[in-house]
């Protein structure tokens, strides 16, 4: 009696083994790491810093702290165009190569998505010509997201090692969809037609196969107060694993900083336990952080480390304009020895600390 039950344990147990989807087990993962520290992201990390460009095995993250972030973000903006490129010129192919790399080193990956405005032609950061509504009204907005979504579910489904092991990823479609600058934003379409475009893009990618999306959703910093008013825009349970906010600081106001984090972050641990989803902070970043010489340890970590956040991303450095936009130190920045003590703290978590946490 008890071998048969112990066999019959073993099967429903292997089985459910054999059915954990990529997704399903980065999710476990994430739900673990959270409560061994919050893990610290940079984008674009691998490919490009305040001082150099496209170097192979570089980081400025690696070049101070000897470590990898434990997240990459990398973006998808261009491929619905099937440009070798994405949007601040990174090669797909080499993206490709950076998700295998960072998932080989015990690392995690999120892809966000800044396509074009597809009824204008100009840039996602084109609010005009009411897309949302040309696209459900079966206008040139919907034969076009449909092949996009379509080019971004292969890209997806790609992702792979070498011994064709499906590698798991952070997708954080319709981002800041608060804010009014993206042709999803708040002045060029309804909340209705936001969420069901949210929801239909969750299906579409899900149809298509991509069982290894773990889904992220991130609205803006805005004047959110409560819980009602920060998921106004959320598509619903079933469409989000991961609700995430996106806050900077552009005007080297740290107090200001400070107390929009302070806001933001309870009220989104709030919708995060209501929800029983994960909290992040999706983006951050201070624009002119070389200068800044206690930003990380005075000015992040007293408010961070009040929350309990799966990962803080870190915006992109861009080499072009590191002044106007990097939002991490290069080596040989002042702020370079802050940023090796908040990687110091035993509660930043970065590749090497997760790699162990399976
Ligand atoms: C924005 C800026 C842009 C960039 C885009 C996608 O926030 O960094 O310069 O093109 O993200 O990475």
């Amino acid at each position: 009696m008890r071998n048969i039950f112990f066999a019959a344990m073993l099967s429903v147990f292997s089985l459910s083994a054999m059915m954990a989807s990529p997704a399903s087990s980065l999710l476990k993962r994430l739900k673990k790491i959270n409560k061994a520290g919050i893990m610290v992201g940079h984008q674009d990390a691998t490919m490009y810093g305040t001082t150099w460009a496209w170097d192979k095995d570089r980081g400025d993250v690696y070049e101070i702290t000897g470590d990898q972030p434990a997240i990459m973000g990398f973006d998808l903006g261009h491929m619905e165009n099937d440009s070798p490129v994405n949007l601040d010129s990174v090669p797909f192919t080499r993206i490709k190569e950076e998700i295998v790399k960072q998932y080989n080193r015990g690392g995690i990956v999120t892809l966000s998505w800044h396509p074009d405005n597809p009824v204008t032609g100009k840039s996602a950061w084109d609010p005009s010509g009411k897309v949302l509504k040309n696209y459900f009204e079966g206008g040139v907005a919907k034969q076009k997201l449909d092949s996009w979504l379509g080019k971004v579910a292969s890209f997806i489904n790609s992702l792979k090692t070498t011994k064709g092991v499906k590698i798991p990823v952070i997708f954080r479609p319709w981002h800041e969809m608060n804010g009014g600058w993206f042709w999803w934003g708040k002045n060029s379409r309804t909340v209705d037609e936001y969420k069901q475009f949210y929801v239909l893009t969750h299906d579409y990618l899900t149809k298509a196969g991509c069982n290894n999306i773990v889904w992220a959703w991130s609205p803006n910093l805005g004047n959110e107060k409560s819980v009602g008013e920060l998921l106004s825009h959320y598509p619903g349970d079933k469409y989000v694993d991961i609700i995430g906010v996106d806050i900077y600081e552009f005007d080297n106001d740290d107090k200001a900083y400070q107390k929009n984090l302070t806001t933001t972050l309870n009220v989104l641990t709030e919708a995060a336990k209501q929800t029983g989803k994960i909290a992040a902070l999706s983006e951050t970043g201070c624009r002119g952080i070389q200068q800044k010489t206690k930003w990380f340890t005075e000015t992040l970590w007293p408010v961070l480390k009040n929350y309990q956040l799966s990962y803080v991303l870190f915006w992109r450095n861009d080499y072009k304009k590191p002044e106007m936009e990097a939002y991490l130190p290069g080596k040989n920045d002042p702020s370079a020895p802050d940023f090796k003590a908040f990687y110091d703290l035993k509660e930043t978590l970065f590749a090497k600390d997760i790699k162990r946490i399976k």
